[in-house]
């Protein structure tokens, strides 16, 4: 049995969440990395969107949605219970927080990140928008270990990848803030065998046309 392709390029957000999910489930698949200003043909031709990821599975059908893939792998095999599936109240909680972080907050992040581009507002304007989300998830974790309780589920693989680029924008400023709860939650996302493995370095797919096993 062939397995699934997944165009994935390393160090956007929503496919290291992908990446995250497929990996969680066990699901291995064959990536192709790609670059955003070079997308190959064969991607372009799967889905439209032209966003990564983009996942074909073996019956030809495209997932091109990265919450979508991560739910596709977790709920064939969901060994940490991620999901949640006996738990509908946790399970809109996941759902509500992942909205707000695709939603407003990934839009002032954008804004923060690329701040010149937006010279209505200074950049510190930018971020102070962002820090809303901040807030509620420093309050979360003020009270638990991961954002819904005390085992990860679905939303922390989801969010941390767009923290850590929040993280990014200005790290000297991010150390000193009054995140302790978040900075701590973020460094254990960072050091775990599961963010290490999705980060790894793979050549271009249009280099060569060479997918790798990626599990
Ligand atoms: N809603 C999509 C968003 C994916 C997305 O926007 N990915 C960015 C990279 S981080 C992308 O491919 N942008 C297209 C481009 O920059 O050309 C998802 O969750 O998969």
């Amino acid at each position: 049995m062939p397995h699934p392709i997944l165009y994935s390029f390393r160090r956007c957000p929503y496919a290291m969440r992908a990446r995250m999910g497929l990996l969680l489930a066990k699901r291995s698949v064959m990536l192709r990395e790609i670059l955003l200003k070079n997308k190959p043909a064969d991607m372009l031709a799967a889905s439209k969107k032209g966003t990564v990821p983009v996942l074909i599975l073996n019956d030809g059908s495209v997932i091109d949605e990265s919450l979508d893939i991560m739910q596709w792998a977790l709920q064939q095999n969901d060994p940490a219970n991620l999901l949640c599936i006996d738990n509908p109240s946790i399970q809109s909680d996941i759902d509500a927080l992942i909205a707000t972080c695709d939603g407003e907050f990934k839009g002032w992040l954008d804004k923060y990140k690329y701040a010149d581009r937006h010279p209505d507002f200074p950049e510190e304007y930018y971020r102070q928008q962002g820090m809303h989300f901040l807030n509620v998830l420093e309050e979360r974790l003020s009270t638990s270990n991961y954002l819904l309780g005390t085992a990860p589920t679905l939303a922390d693989y989801a969010i941390f990848p767009f923290i850590r680029q929040f993280a990014h924008v200005d790290r000297q400023w991010f150390e000193q803030s009054s995140y302790p709860k978040i900075q701590d939650w973020l460094t254990k996302h960072l050091e775990s065998d599961v963010f290490s493995k999705v980060m790894a370095k793979y050549p271009l797919w249009l280099d060569n046309h060479e997918s790798f096993l990626f599990e």
